[in-house]
């Protein structure tokens, strides 16, 4: 799986992804240092977002990182990314998900949600939520690096 960068505010979800998307047990720990799950993902304390003097510490996590996932549940009604955050990470490719969606009260939530995702750069959005596997699937499908693509269609051919 190509390296990615989990950025998003306290509690919208980014260890439980980590955690599911490794395949490892989802239990709930506060993240309060840059931790490295599953060797691939490098998931980051919600104040490296919350706090600005702490964005030095996102754009240097970012250098080893192929990818960024910014993230916000769909029941956060404030934006909590600024605007065109994506320009922190150079360049690198910056996909957005919504999480909790299973906590959704109606499709509303869903889009203000992808708003705040668009204002802040991201170039795709996905979705997920407890009670499907769907989203992460496809997550997993679009973080898989060209080695693994290439294995899969050497066992295909
Ligand atoms: N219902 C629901 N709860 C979630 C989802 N993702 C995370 N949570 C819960 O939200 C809380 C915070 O999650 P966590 O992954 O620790 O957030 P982090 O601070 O961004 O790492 C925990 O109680 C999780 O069980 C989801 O998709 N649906
Ligand atoms: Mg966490």
């Amino acid at each position: 799986m190509k390296k990615i960068m989990m950025v998003g505010k306290s509690g919208c979800g980014k260890t439980t992804l980590s955690q599911r998307l490794a395949g490892e047990e989802v239990t709930y720990q506060k993240t309060q240092s840059t931790q490295v799950v599953g060797g691939d993902i490098l998931d980051t304390p919600g104040e490296y977002l919350e706090q600005r003097q702490f964005y030095n510490a996102l754009v240097v996590t970012a250098v080893s990182a192929d990818v960024i996932l910014l993230l916000v549940s769909a029941v956060d009604e404030q934006n909590p990314f600024p605007p065109y955050l994506h320009s922190m990470f150079c360049g690198k490719p910056v996909i957005g998900i919504i999480t909790k969606t299973d906590l959704a009260e109606g499709p509303e939530q869903v889009e203000s949600a992808r708003t705040f995702l668009e204002l802040a750069g991201a170039e795709e959005i996905l979705q997920v939520g407890f009670g499907s596997e769907e989203g992460v699937w496809s997550l997993k499908d679009k973080l898989k690096d060209k080695t693994e693509e290439a294995k899969i269609w050497e066992d295909i051919l």
